[in-house]
């Protein structure tokens, strides 16, 4: 079998060195180059984005520069589904040959559209990420992540082949034979959403598959859902590998946005070469400086069925421009902090769920599947967090007074806790993890989270 590439290998583990490691000068270069091109690709189209581009004075890819980005007309989801499912399209009907998609909150679904072009550059994008977690020709990688209308299973296989990997498409759920897999197999590299390498990282103990006893796995690559700094420590423990994420979306391509390199594993490189990154003040719509949180926003200069011009994607993150270890120079975004529609306000107070599982992972005795319950029966809205001991660890009640104090300090705000019996917090096999619910009466969301 071959090995995987390793931190200590003369040449950086890059699948296209040439762009991911250009010299700021010629990014720039390319990057204009590609934004004029898709101005007049845009204009060429005649449609929506096309007309609000000649609203804001813009009739030639020629009038604009990098420093007119922020400018220019922006989109947003509601310009997809206002369009659904075809309406956006820059090429004729009959050049696409996929589309993927995402079930969205409320169920309606955001549609997108590949060319062959879009598929082969989609594939190079999931390599780079692939290559940077360390993967190469004949690495096995078990691929977790579901196939069909989402983008997470396919992305990844393109990709993986591109790559010259050894991809097994498992999909998502039925995680025995998952276990039986991996230990037929021995994949070096697992992809799936965070919460599930959870589930199968538990699954693979419980069969005896540890580090010690000879996992194979060295490295996972991460995405889809939000998840911290603490989720990563408890991967990395759990499956004795080093996790990275990736993040990506329908609207922009899919997974390979944006992915972490295993030399650093801090921060994601963003593929800024296709995808022109800027973060916004999520309310004006301004742009905010390097190392201030902002919505994430993407201008796809090299897509052909579906480009986006400055598409807001609701995601908040911080951008940093410092070199990496690992010689990309493509910037870094932070890990997503959270969708500014999944803020909860609760008292005149703004969270993120990400900010409670720092908490609550941030404690060992705490197992790793967590709910944020909003208990809206009293018509205002207050905060349980609910989750289970950590096999192991002892009983007691210092447990939740001590994570309900390290809530407090940390989120100024009071945030009742349940410790609920093993078992009992609901996963999620197949699909995003749910971390948030409301409860306005009725059961609860939790068995055994009385009233
Ligand atoms: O989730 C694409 C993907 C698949 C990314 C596999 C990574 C791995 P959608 O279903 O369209 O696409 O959902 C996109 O998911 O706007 C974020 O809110 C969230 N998201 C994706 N990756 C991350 C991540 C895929 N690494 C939406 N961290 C995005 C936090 C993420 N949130």
């Amino acid at each position: 079998m071959l090995a995987m590439r390793s931190d200590n290998d003369s040449s950086p583990p890059m699948f296209e060195p040439d762009a991911e490691a250009l010299p700021a000068e010629q990014l720039a270069a390319l990057q204009t180059r590609r934004l004029r091109g898709l101005i007049d690709r845009l204009l060429a189209a005649d449609g929506l984005q096309a007309g609000r581009l000649r609203d804001s004075g813009v009739t030639s890819g020629a009038d604009v520069g990098l420093d007119d980005l922020p400018r220019l007309p922006t989109t947003a989801k509601q310009d997809l589904w206002d369009s659904y499912p075809f309406g956006l399209l820059a090429v004729p009907r009959d050049r696409v040959v996929a589309v993927h998609g995402s079930s969205g909150t409320g169920g309606r679904p955001t549609l997108v559209a590949y060319t062959k072009g879009d598929i082969a550059l989609w594939s190079r994008m999931c390599a780079r990420a692939l290559a940077a977690a360390g993967a190469g020709r004949g690495t096995v990688v078990h691929n977790a992540y579901g196939y069909g209308l989402f983008t997470g299973g396919l992305g990844i296989h393109q990709g993986a082949i591109e790559l010259g990997a050894t991809v097994v498409p498992v999909s998502g759920g039925m995680t025995a034979r998952q276990v039986t897999l991996i230990a037929d197999l021995q994949p070096e590299v697992l992809t799936c959403t965070p919460s599930y390498a959870i589930r199968l990282g538990e699954a693979l103990a419980e069969a005896g598959l540890t580090k010690e006893s000879g996992l194979s796995l060295k490295a996972g690559v991460f995405g889809a859902e939000p998840w911290t700094q603490e989720m990563r420590s408890r991967l990395n423990e759990l499956l004795g590998i080093t996790a990275l994420d990736i993040y990506g979306l329908s609207e922009v391509i899919g997974p390979g946005v944006a992915s972490e390199c295993i030399v650093a594993a801090n921060g994601l490189h963003v593929n800024e070469d296709h995808f022109l990154v800027e973060t916004l003040d999520p309310v004006t719509g301004e742009p905010v400086p390097h190392g201030t949180p902002g919505e994430l926003t993407f201008t796809t200069v090299t897509k052909e069925a579906l480009p986006l011009l400055r598409y807001r994607t609701g995601d908040i993150a911080t951008l940093r421009p410092d070199p990496c270890p690992c010689g990309r120079t493509l910037v870094r975004m932070s890990k997503v902090m959270g969708r500014k529609d999944d803020m909860l306000v609760i008292r005149g107070v703004n969270v993120y769920p990400s900010e409670i599982e720092r908490v609550l992972l941030g404690e060992p005795s705490v197992a790793s599947d967590y709910l944020v319950v909003v208990d809206e029966r009293g018509g205002g809205s207050d905060l349980i967090a609910c989750c289970e001991r950590a096999a192991g660890s002892p009983p007691g009640n210092q447990l939740r007074g001590g994570l309900e104090h390290d809530l407090r300090e940390t989120l100024g705000l009071r945030v009742a806790v349940a410790i609920v019996p093993p078992g009992t917090v609901p996963r999620t096999e197949v699909g995003k993890a749910v971390r948030v619910r409301r409860w306005s009466g009725g059961e609860p969301p939790v068995p055994g989270l009385d009233g």
